[in-house]
C-alpha cells in the first residue's frame, strides 16, 4: 500500500515510531491491515524487508495480534500486541484485556527477515480470525 508510505512521508514523522501498541486514534487512512469483528482484513499482506506493517482496530471489539511462534521463519523476532515475549505468555495473560487492542488503536511492527508469518487474534482464533504478513527481500 504505497498510498500509506505517502500519507506517513508527508504528515507528522512523530506518529509513527518503532514502539509497538501506538494508541492512535482512527484518523488517516494510513494503515495496512484492518480488522473486523472476527477477522483481519486483508487476511494476507505482503511487505518488503525493513518495511513497517501497521494495524488499526476498525472494529468495535477488542482484539490481538499474536504470531504464532512456531511457524516464524528462522531468526525473526516474535511479535504480539501487549509486548508479550511469547505466544503462550500471550495466551495466557489473556483475560479479555490484556494485550488487546481496542477500537482506533495500532500496532505496528517491522518485518527484518524474509519469510511468511501467520498470526491470530487470542479472542477470536477459533472463529478463524487468522492473518499472514509475506515478507519479501
Ligand atoms: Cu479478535
Amino acid at each position: 500500500m504505497r498510498r500509506r508510505r505517502f500519507l506517513a512521508a508527508a504528515g507528522s514523522t512523530a506518529a509513527l515510531s518503532t514502539a509497538g501498541c501506538l494508541g492512535l486514534s482512527a484518523g488517516a487512512d494510513d494503515w495496512d491491515v484492518g480488522m473486523t469483528a472476527e477477522a483481519f482484513r486483508p487476511s494476507e499482506f505482503t511487505t518488503t524487508v525493513g518495511e513497517e506493517v501497521v494495524w488499526e482496530n476498525t472494529s468495535s471489539r477488542a482484539h490481538t495480534v499474536t504470531a504464532y511462534e512456531d511457524t516464524l521463519p528462522d531468526g525473526a523476532a516474535f511479535f504480539a500486541t501487549g509486548d508479550f515475549e511469547s505466544e503462550s505468555a500471550a495466551r495466557d495473560a489473556w483475560d479479555g484485556s490484556q494485550g488487546a487492542i481496542t477500537s482506533g488503536q495500532r500496532f505496528s511492527h517491522t518485518f527484518e527477515v524474509a519469510g511468511e508469518y501467520s498470526y491470530f487474534c487470542v479472542p477470536h482464533e477459533k472463529a478463524g480470525m487468522v492473518g499472514t504478513v509475506v515478507v519479501e527481500e
